[in-house]
């Protein structure tokens, strides 16, 4: 077991010992080049694009976690232990330690004008609406319980000093509809250039009010250092490699969107908030890090998280739950399967409603028997196909929030929600459930 990497150049240091980065040179098409090259080496190796950037300002780098076990790596721990260590964090948050600005190397430089245009962010998939940056953590303060807010939220990249956002309804935007509703703009601070850890503790399913950058420092065994932003007062990751301030813009709306998403289906153009941005920091060479949507890596930073909330949820109801995975097809989101050893009759649809609460996007759960192997799909399959009476086992439950990024879901995300009880009826003759093998 190693440390946890607390900054992105020592991890991409530590995959390029492990032979999982590359370095691409030459000039590279942002638009055309890019993003073909990040999908060929999705799920196995990082890309460092040496001279992507024609200002040579920063160094593109994409595709930095690649597997759960490099997400384990990444974290100190070993791949099977990547749950318990997430839900541990989640119980004991440790609380981020103030730095003064020596102590921070997102500070060492600040350009003396914000050109979002000059970033080297690519353009993703063909259908989008134009450049955006995948892969910075909005942190803004709540002012009503004092604490902050961690999130990645896309951003089309408007003009020079403006970008516009996608801000689902979670925690980021409902302080954002309450700083609206009393006509304020909203200061948001966003880090640029940060190891996994920090990117899986910003996907924390927690209760509101609770500082993601706790989450982080529970994740990789201390407290991580913040340094106040200049201009905003913003606590940020002091080690990050660029920092942009600006505000989320009361009562302004511009058409953002389509663009590439996770389900790989096209978020809708839309009219949506803007970001209008003060000031940019960055430490001397800094990578401008990039995440391709719906790539493994995009998937890895939903799946732990909702797989620990979903976990902390069914074991609730249950001390009978084994596992929970979400499955790479379901955009690691929608489709949860639960295994668990059921002891008594009705059980295992207890667990199935409460998978459902584990995060909102959750749109189907199987509950499987510990003989399934959930990080397959066909034995998945194979249960439902065996072990399933649909009248019986199967739960509908209408009307409820799922992703708006979901294509069949109703205007706002409304969605069914569906359970299957794919576990072998408590009190059955479990023999004629039995897999062959051969002697
Ligand atoms: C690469 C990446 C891109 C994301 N883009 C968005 C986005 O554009 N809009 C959004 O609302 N959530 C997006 N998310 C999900 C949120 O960051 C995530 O749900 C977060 O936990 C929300 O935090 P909050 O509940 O504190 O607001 C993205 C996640 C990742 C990993
Ligand atoms: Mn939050």
């Amino acid at each position: 077991m190693t440390a946890a990497f607390q900054d992105l150049r020592s991890w991409l240091r530590h995959l390029e010992g492990r032979g999982q980065l590359v370095r691409l040179r030459g000039p590279l098409d942002l638009r055309y080049d890019v993003p073909r090259l990040l999908e060929e080496r999705d799920g196995t190796s990082a890309v460092v694009f040496e001279d992507a950037d024609a200002s040579q300002a920063s160094v593109l780098v994409g595709g930095t976690l690649n597997s759960r076990e490099q997400m384990a790596q990444a974290l100190g721990v070993e791949t099977g232990a990547l749950l318990s260590s997430y839900l541990r964090a989640l119980s004991t948050p440790v609380a981020p330690r103030e730095v003064g600005v020596a102590e921070a190397p997102v500070l060492e430089v600040e350009e003396p004008e914000v050109r979002l245009d000059r970033l080297p962010a690519p353009w993703h998939h063909a259908r989008d609406s134009g450049r955006f940056i995948t892969a910075a953590v909005a942190i803004v303060c709540d002012p009503s319980t004092g604490t902050q807010n961690w999130s990645i939220h896309r951003l089309q990249i408007n003009d020079a000093r403006r970008v516009g956002a996608l801000i689902l309804p979670r925690h980021l935007g409902h302080i954002f509809a309450r700083a609206e509703a009393e006509k304020r703009d909203m200061p948001v601070a966003f880090a640029l250039g940060l190891p996994p850890g920090y990117l899986l503790a910003s996907q924390a399913i927690t209760a509101f009010g609770v500082d993601e950058a706790t989450i982080g420092g529970a994740l990789l065994g201390g407290p991580i250092p913040m340094v106040r932003s200049p201009r905003y007062g913003i606590l940020v990751p002091a080690l990050a490699e660029q920092l942009f301030e600006g505000r989320v813009l009361a009562g302004v709306r511009e058409p953002e969107g389509p663009f590439g998403e996770f389900p790989r289906t096209y978020g809708p153009r839309s009219e949506k908030p803007v970001i209008e941005i003060d000031a940019h920091y960055h430490r001397h060479d800094p990578y401008f890090q990039t995440i391709l949507p719906a790539s493994r890596e995009h998937m890895l930073l939903g799946a732990i998280p909702r797989e620990a909330a979903t976990f902390r949820a069914v074991q609730h109801v249950s001390p009978n739950v084994r596992d929970v995975v979400l499955s790479f097809a379901g955009g690691c989101r929608y489709h949860a399967v639960v295994q668990m050893a059921p002891s008594i009759a009705g059980e295992a649809k207890n667990v199935m409603l409460a998978a459902f609460s584990g995060a909102n996007e959750i749109k189907r759960v199987v509950v499987v028997d510990e003989d399934i192997d959930i990080g397959d799909p066909g034995d998945v399959e194979w249960a439902i196909a065996n072990r399933v009476q649909p009248h019986r086992d199967v739960v509908i439950v209408e009307g409820a929030l799922g992703s708006q990024l979901d294509p069949s879901a109703a205007p706002g995300g409304i969605t069914s929600k569906w359970g299957i009880d794919a576990t072998i009826p408590v009190g059955d003759d479990r023999s004629r459930y039995e897999r062959i093998r051969t002697p």
